[in-house]
């Protein structure tokens, strides 16, 4: 059954491009969201890691909870794959450049390519490798459509489009949406997906934190009424005083991808996956 909803031509030839590529690549460096190091993890990369070395970069660690990333530093670590975490809007790229440079073939550069999910931070990583912003930079998902080859000082770096796996669960796919990394919209409209992020974070203190950046306290509710009252705080409202769900399903999602209501890390390494026993 193929479950995905969110697989347009680009992602597809991108692909077929990485592949045909990868004969060429000494390095592949793999960018994953730290705030969800697990889920947004490549599918491209599995495929290709018994041939060359595959890097994790977990970026938007700004983002994420401090000590959680540490955790997923040492997970990936013990597993012997070579991982940092780093805020890529900030750089200090050093580390891992020099890393890469002790890869490179004496007689040419290095050939590197970034690869991940949509809206990870590719682009940004890949500008930081080449220090320019050349590579186009967004803060929505499928900004980068094709594979492009970009010429640093030493390193010849491959920016690539995210792409998804096409056989993910759909609930995949909505924890993706929460992150910015797959459209939120394809996956039952934006109150849906809310409801979904408020039921998450009802099972921590993650609600209370969320609202309070509001001024709004917890209350025992539905996940419903809670988007409605988002709604109502945040004037997502039509004709009439009726709240507009799905615009407040919008605002909920948007804040919470881009850090303004706090740090979030939604998993934790060996967390198990429930809807996977689904049928
Ligand atoms: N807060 C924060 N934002 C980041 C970080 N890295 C990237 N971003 C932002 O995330 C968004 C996506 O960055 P891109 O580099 O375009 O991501 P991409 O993986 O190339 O995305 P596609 O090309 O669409 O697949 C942009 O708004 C960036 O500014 C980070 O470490 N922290
Ligand atoms: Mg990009």
């Amino acid at each position: 059954m193929t479950r995905t909803v969110w697989y347009p031509g680009h992602m597809a030839r991108g692909l077929r491009k990485l592949r045909e590529l990868s004969e060429k690549l000494d390095l592949l460096v793999e960018v994953r969201d730290a705030r969800a190091p697990a889920l947004t993890g490549s599918p491209f990369s599995e495929q290709v890691a018994r041939f060359r070395p595959v890097w994790i970069v977990l970026s938007k660690t700004d983002l994420a909870v401090e000590e959680a990333t540490e955790r997923w530093l040492s997970f990936f670590r013990g597993q012997g794959v070579r991982a940092w975490a780093l805020d890529l809007r900030k750089g200090n790229l050093e580390p891992l450049l020099r890393a890469a440079a002790r890869l490179r073939p004496s007689h040419r550069e290095l050939r590197l390519a970034v690869i991940g999910i949509p809206n990870v931070g590719k682009s940004q990583l890949l500008n930081g490798i080449i220090g320019k912003s050349t590579a186009p930079v967004g803060g929505i998902p499928g900004i980068t459509r094709g594979v492009s080859w970009y010429k640093g000082k030493g390193f010849l770096v491959v920016d690539s489009p995210g792409i998804v796996d096409p056989r993910s669960h759909r609930e995949v796919h909505r924890r993706l949406a929460w992150l910015g990394s797959s459209k939120s919209d394809v996956i039952g409209g934006y109150e849906d997906l809310a409801e979904g992020l408020v039921r998450f974070l009802g099972g921590s203190s993650m609600l209370e934190r969320a609202l309070s950046s509001w001024g709004m306290e917890r209350l025992d509710e539905t996940p419903s009424d809670t988007l409605r009252r988002i709604g109502v705080r945040l004037g997502c409202l039509v004709k009439g005083g009726e709240v507009n769900m799905d615009l407040a399903g919008k605002r909920l999602i948007e804040a919470f991808s881009t850090g303004r209501i706090g740090r979030f890390t939604l998993e934790e390494p060996g967390d198990s996956r429930p809807w996977e026993d689904e049928p």
